[in-house]
């Protein structure tokens, strides 16, 4: 299996075509070949060798198995570890007859990325969040002083797995340096190009929408569309600073008040998919007595885009680990199931495998062997277990 992945990967591109031609078309054997060569537009060496019309029938099998998705992405991860990125992201972008979700996914198989956006007013504790996923300090605490209008974006990498932090300082506080809303919005299309997960954050012990975090969410509505907001999670920080008798009360209430707004740009429909999260950077427990680490990572996973999902859950599974039996973040069944249905989503394009397919992904047999690809489905087998 290994073989035919690594044979049809040193083929470059010819080799993804013949794979698009077989998957969308059927064709097998020296019919797919023939097609192949047409689209690339004349003889293109390594398609014409009697090798690779020996690999055709077993490629059938392995698509037929694993589906378009899959194997694609394991031909362009193999690409990636000897071809230059930038290269195969130009390539990826004028594929022919492939979906811009499937491109989206590929592209951030090959970059290994995840772009996280932070909205939020100064010192609600949006730094201290990241810091808590993450189990370390990647981003600065405390010291801010909101002076300038700017959008300030810090990488950090994990395992190979690159994420892009960008905060938008300025976007939620009145300052007078901001004054000019398009500016704002022109800056904030040019620096954020892409992104995976959207954190509106806002602290739990506040009791209005303020003026200054609605001119945000009209900004982030603006710049997104209301697309963005089907990778948004409201974060409430400092839950303990409210009494335990009127916690719930004030996590519906507050989520209801920014949901509204949100409304207003993106539908009713989008935003009351969007889920709210309290949690405490200060303590491991909600004032309810909850650990909330888990049910922040949850929800934030599985709104995280398609496309991100992969790269999130490669970055997250040594911080997740729980095989030393001490998981840092520490997930009940019910989260698992979701983190697990989220990366077969990723995996196999929504299709829905068990354990058993999933499994089968992995090893001599299987279609996936190390990378970023083999962290994330071991991610997986390691939820499965039970009691784990
Ligand atoms: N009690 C409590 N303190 C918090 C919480 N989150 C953050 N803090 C504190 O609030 C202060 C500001 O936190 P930051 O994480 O720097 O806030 P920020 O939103 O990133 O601020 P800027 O970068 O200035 O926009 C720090 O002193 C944090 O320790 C929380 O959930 N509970
Ligand atoms: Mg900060």
């Amino acid at each position: 299996m290994e073989e035919v992945i690594r044979k049809v990967a040193a083929m470059g591109l010819p080799g993804v075509i013949l794979v698009v031609v077989m998957a969308t078309t059927g064709l097998t054997g020296a019919a797919a070949i023939t097609s192949a060569l047409a689209i690339l537009g004349g003889p293109a060496g390594m398609l014409g060798g009697i090798a690779v019309l020996g690999i055709t029938g077993t490629l059938t099998d392995i698509l037929a198995k694993f589906g378009i998705e899959l194997v694609l992405m394991r031909i362009y991860e193999k690409r990636s570890e000897i071809e230059p990125i930038e290269k195969l992201t130009q390539e990826i972008d004028k594929l022919p007859f492939i979906s811009s979700g499937l491109k989206r996914k590929l592209t951030r198989i090959i970059d290994k990325k995840i772009v996280f956006v932070l909205v939020g007013r100064t010192g609600v504790g949006k730094s201290s969040t990241v810091n808590s996923l993450l189990g370390r300090e990647v981003a600065k605490v405390g010291n801010y002083e909101p002076t300038t209008m700017s959008i300030e974006s810090y990488e950090y990498e994990e395992k190979g797995t690159k994420l892009l932090i960008i905060d938008t300082p300025g976007l939620c506080d009145d300052l007078e340096e901001v004054g000019n809303d398009q500016e704002y919005l022109n800056l904030m299309r040019a620096k954020i190009p892409q992104m995976d997960s959207m954190w509106f954050v806002s602290r739990l012990d506040e009791t209005r929408v303020t003026n200054d975090e609605k001119r945000g969410i009209k900004l982030v509505s603006e710049t997104f569309g209301a697309k963005g907001w089907e990778y948004a999670v409201i974060v409430f920080t400092f839950a303990n600073s409210v009494p335990a008798s009127r916690y719930q009360e004030a996590l519906d209430k507050r989520t209801e008040l920014i949901k509204r707004e949100i409304a207003k740009y993106a539908g009713e429909d989008i935003a009351n998919t969007i889920p709210s999260v309290a949690v405490d950077n200060n303590n491991q427990t909600t004032p309810d007595g909850k650990q909330w680490l888990g049910e922040f990572f949850t929800k934030v996973f599985v709104r995280v885009s398609e496309s991100g999902s992969l790269p999130l859950a490669a970055a997250m599974k040594d911080s997740l680990s729980t095989s030393t039996g001490e998981a840092r973040i520490s997930l009940n069944e019910q989260q698992k199931a979701e983190v697990k249905k989220k990366i077969n989503k990723g995996l196999i394009g929504g299709l829905a495998y068990g354990g058993a397919v999933v499994g089968q992904i992995l090893g001599p047999g299987g279609i996936v062997v190390g990378g970023l690809l083999g962290t994330v489905v071991g991610l997986w087998l390691e939820l499965d277990r039970k009691n784990a």
